[in-house]
C-alpha cells in the first residue's frame, strides 16, 4: 500500500519487492551490478509496468530476453519519455571502465571522425563541420547498470540524418563506433535512424566537457548507458557483428528496448 505522505511520483519502488525471486533472475541473467530499478525496467521493457500483474509479466518477458527477441519488439517509431530542462543534472554524472581522474582529453582541434565499412563518402569530418549540421535537442535519462540514472540535456545531429548524408547502406545490420580511450561498442541500425539518437556534442546547452565525451559522442534514449560511447574517433557500418567492450564480458549486447 502506497503511503498517504508519500508524494504521487509513480508507482512506488518497493513494488518490485513482491516479485523477488524473478527480479534476481533477471539480475543474473542482464549481469545487473546496481540491483534492477524500476526505471531499468520501464526501460528494458518500453512500458511504464505499475500493477503487480504488469511487472510480473515485464519480469517473465525480459528474463527470457536474446537480443532477436529485442530487436524484434523494438518500435523505431517509439519515442522515448522526455523531461522538461529543471530536471537536468549539472554537472552530469560520469562513469568509464576507469576513475574520472584517468580521463586523457581529446584535442578538438587535430580530432576528425574516421567513417568506414558500408558508407560511400568516407571522407572524415571535424568539429566544425559537425558543429554546422542541423541540431536537435533531446533531454532524456541515463540508465546505467550499475543501479543509477539521471536526467542530461543533450543535442547534436540526430545519427539517422547522418548516416544518410554520407550514404550508409541503411539495410546494414550494425553501426559500430571506436573511441580514443578503445571502447568498442555497437548499436542495431533500427536504433541508429531512432529520431532520439544524437551524435551530442553538446549538454545543457554548452559544449560537452572532457569527463563526458568532448568533442562527440553518442546518446541513445533507448539504450542502456554502456551502449552511449564518449570521445567517438571512428564509425563503421557493417553487417559482422561487432560486439563491445562490456558485451565481450557477458553483459546482453541489445540492451535497450
Ligand atoms: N568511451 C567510453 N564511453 C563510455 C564508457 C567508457 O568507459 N568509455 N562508459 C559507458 C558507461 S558504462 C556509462 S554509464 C556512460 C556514462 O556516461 P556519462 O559519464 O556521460 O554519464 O558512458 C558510457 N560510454
Ligand atoms: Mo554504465
Amino acid at each position: 500500500m502506497r503511503s498517504l505522505h508519500r508524494p504521487d511520483t509513480g508507482p512506488d519502488p518497493a513494488i518490485l519487492d513482491n516479485h523477488l525471486p524473478r527480479v534476481r533472475e533477471v539480475e543474473r541473467r542482464l549481469m545487473l551490478r546496481g540491483g534492477l530499478s524500476l526505471g531499468l525496467l520501464t526501460m528494458l521493457t518500453g512500458c511504464s509496468p505499475e500493477k503487480n500483474h504488469e511487472i510480473d509479466a515485464a519480469l517473465r518477458a525480459i528474463s527470457s530476453f536474446n537480443d532477436q527477441v529485442q530487436a524484434r519488439l523494438f518500435d523505431p517509431n517509439k519515442l522515448a519519455p522526455i523531461y522538461p530542462a529543471s530536471r537536468v543534472l549539472k554537472p552530469p554524472r560520469f562513469n568509464a571502465y576507469y576513475d574520472i581522474q584517468q580521463v586523457k582529453p581529446v584535442d578538438g582541434a587535430s580530432w576528425k571522425l574516421e567513417l568506414g565499412g558500408l558508407i560511400a563518402d568516407k571522407r572524415p569530418w571535424n568539429t566544425q563541420q559537425i558543429a554546422a549540421l542541423p541540431q536537435r535537442e533531446i533531454i532524456i535519462r541515463h540508465i546505467c547498470v550499475e543501479g543509477w540514472d539521471y536526467i542530461g540535456q543533450w543535442s547534436g545531429v540526430p545519427l539517422g540524418d547522418f548516416l544518410k548524408r554520407v550514404g550508409a547502406d541503411l539495410k546494414a545490420r550494425y553501426v559500430a563506433f571506436q573511441t580514443a580511450d578503445n571502447y568498442l561498442s555497437s548499436i542495431d541500425m533500427a536504433t541508429a535512424l531512432h529520431p532520439q539518437t544524437l551524435l551530442a556534442t553538446r549538454y545543457a546547452g554548452a559544449p560537452i566537457t572532457d569527463p563526458f565525451g568532448y568533442p562527440l559522442r553518442l546518446r541513445t534514449s533507448t539504450k542502456l548507458g554502456f551502449k552511449n560511447p564518449k570521445w567517438i574517433t571512428s564509425m563503421e557500418v557493417t553487417n559482422t557483428y561487432p560486439s563491445g567492450y562490456w558485451e565481450k564480458q557477458g553483459f546482453n549486447w541489445f540492451s535497450g528496448i
